[in-house]
């Protein structure tokens, strides 16, 4: 059994249903603190778990005494700096909770998200290295490095296969990001196919690392199948898929959308967050260790999320 915890989220949405068609409906247990809305192609077996309560989490572990478990829960950067305090909290013992009773069950292999947000102003802006120095600002940063350490630490220590990925801006129609800085290159297409404009809150020339869902899911999995002697990194991989800015992204929705208008009259503290992270990411590792390669462009996704979304 695989369980699946933070299952109605942007990235648990799409994973367990790709799992459940790898593996069967019954093997893929989605968690979360509130109920799915069951469509038909995600109905399946289902459990209320907040990661913080350990009866609840405990209790479950019992009942399926998982071979895996994805640990999706988090707060992200933008709604974590509202509430620093809850993100360090869900962020860090949500982690701890996980990874300590996934030795007590015998979990054969824990995944656990980490992201670019590990970075900060003094990290190197472009081709960012696995390996430089990490001075996150943001609370969510701060959780995901001090997340990766323990990874690290568990798996050094105890044994435990524990994988990572520092994941960029995620970009996907599915299910809605939950307040991350990034969030603007989805928002951008709902505005676009509803009102021909947006207002961003990011600055014309802020270019951030970003995958399409697709390609972030199967990278996972990827990472997950890889014979345990492959992983030579067990804090979170450097992962790349494609960089841009607003004005780029903009500039390929009008090949589509010729009228479509971006302003720039929205901008708040999330520039702070972005200005602080890196444009583009050097992922040798996970290349070299197994086989990475990204699938979609800027042009490849453009497409897929302008036509996904007109037809949902
Ligand atoms: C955020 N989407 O903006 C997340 C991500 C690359 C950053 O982890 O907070």
């Amino acid at each position: 059994t695989i369980l699946v915890i933070g299952s109605n989220g942007q990235i648990g949405t799409e994973l367990v249903t790709e799992l459940r068609s790898i593996y069967s409906v019954n093997q893929i247990v989605a968690c979360d603190i509130r109920r799915p809305d069951y469509d038909t192609k995600n109905a399946g077996p289902f459990e209320f778990v907040n990661v913080l309560d350990k009866e609840n989490l405990k209790s479950v572990f019992h009942k399926y005494k998982p071979s895996q478990v994805y640990l999706l829960a988090a707060l992200l950067s933008a709604t974590g700096e509202q509430n620093p305090k809850l993100a360090w909290d869900l962020n860090m013992n949500g982690l701890l909770n996980i990874l300590d009773f996934a030795i007590d069950f015998g979990t054969k292999k824990v995944y656990w998200p980490s992201s670019i947000a590990v970075f900060g102003p003094h990290s190197p802006k472009l081709n960012t290295p696995q390996f430089c120095t990490m001075d996150p600002n943001t609370v969510y940063g701060i959780s995901k490095l001090a997340g990766e350490r323990w990874c690290e630490y568990y798996f050094q220590k105890y044994g435990l296969d524990v994988r990572s990925i520092r994941y960029p801006g995620l970009i996907s129609w599915k299910a809605m990001p939950g307040g991350g800085t990034t969030d603007y290159a989805i928002h951008i297409f709902h505005e676009a196919l509803k009102k021909g404009s947006y207002s961003s809150f990011l600055s014309a020339e802020t270019e951030l690392p970003m995958m399409y869902m697709d390609d972030a899911i199967r990278g996972t999995i990827e990472l997950m199948d890889a014979p345990a002697d492959k992983i030579t990194i067990r804090s979170s991989y450097n992962f790349g898929g494609v960089s841009f800015n607003p004005e780029q992204l903009a500039t390929e929705i009008r090949k589509h959308i010729p009228d479509f208008k971006l302003n720039y009259t929205q901008k708040d503290s999330r520039q702070n967050i972005a200005n602080s992270w890196p444009q583009n990411i050097d992922d040798s590792f996970a290349k070299k260790d197994w086989n990475w390669t990204p699938e979609f462009n800027l042009e490849k996704l453009t497409l897929a999320m302008l036509t996904n979304l007109k037809k949902s």
